[in-house]
């Protein structure tokens, strides 16, 4: 029995042992075209656990660089300008590269048949510590941007803080609607109750007005037939 425990404990462990070591990742993804200049589309950092599965012969080959300008990763580039299905070959394409987010790096540079086309600063697109929360930075991996802020990075934590970025998932959200609704259900209510008073208090004006009009009506009645039978 002892050992059948033992060996599910283990199962347990090594599923959740990739778990507890995901990493943030950076992804990094560059509009190629078929003179062989490129431009950033987007850059993305989310925790996973990285596996490389970079194809190891392509010509294309981005690096990164150091502060030292040593280089410090390697990935090799598939792509194809040559479609199936397609109506052949495309003027451009669509690259992604990821690897573990580094705060070493400071240049990312792609070489294709070993020559150079495009080299990129990438410390200051990862966080330039200026304290304001801009561009691509998240709190993942950039202390500029407070955590649960809006960065574009969902934070499921319950810190009591909602954090914008969740569609949904964040439970203190869910609490920051709950008390949104029940605010708005109290302010309706308040407002139904004024309204009702001020229309109550509008009736209370035209009571004394109906009383004089009908003590008004009634005189000129009165005064009409006592002439009436007077004749
Ligand atoms: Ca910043
Ligand atoms: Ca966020
Ligand atoms: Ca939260």
């Amino acid at each position: 029995m002892k050992i059948r425990l033992f060996c599910v404990i283990i199962v347990f462990a090594f599923i959740l042992l990739p778990i507890s070591y995901a990493e943030p990742v950076c992804e990094f993804s560059y509009k190629l075209n078929r003179d062989n200049t490129m431009e950033l589309l987007d850059f993305y950092p989310y925790p996973t656990n990285f596996r490389d599965t970079s194809w190891k012969d392509s010509k294309l080959v981005a690096k990164f660089y150091d502060g030292n300008n040593l280089e410090t990763d390697l990935v090799y580039v598939l792509f194809s300008f040559l479609i199936p299905d397609s109506m052949g070959y495309r003027n451009s394409i669509i690259v992604s590269i990821s690897r573990p987010c580094n705060s070493d790096w400071k240049t990312l540079k792609f070489f294709y048949d070993k020559k150079e086309i495009y080299s990129q600063q990438i410390d200051d697109l990862m966080c330039n510590n200026n304290n304001i929360c801009e561009n691509y930075e998240t709190s993942l991996i950039c202390s500029d941007c407070a955590h649960s802020s809006q960065d574009g990075w969902c934070e499921l934590v319950e810190d009591n803080i909602c954090d914008p970025d969740c569609i949904s998932g964040d439970k203190d959200c869910e609490k920051d609607n709950l008390i949104l609704n029940n605010e708005k259900i109290e302010s309706n209510l308040n407002n139904f109750i004024e309204k009702e008073i001020e229309t109550s208090s509008n009736s209370y004006y035209l009571i004394p007005l109906m009383l004089l009009l009908f003590l008004a009506i009634f005189f000129l009645y009165y005064k009409h037939s006592t002439k009436f039978f007077n004749k």
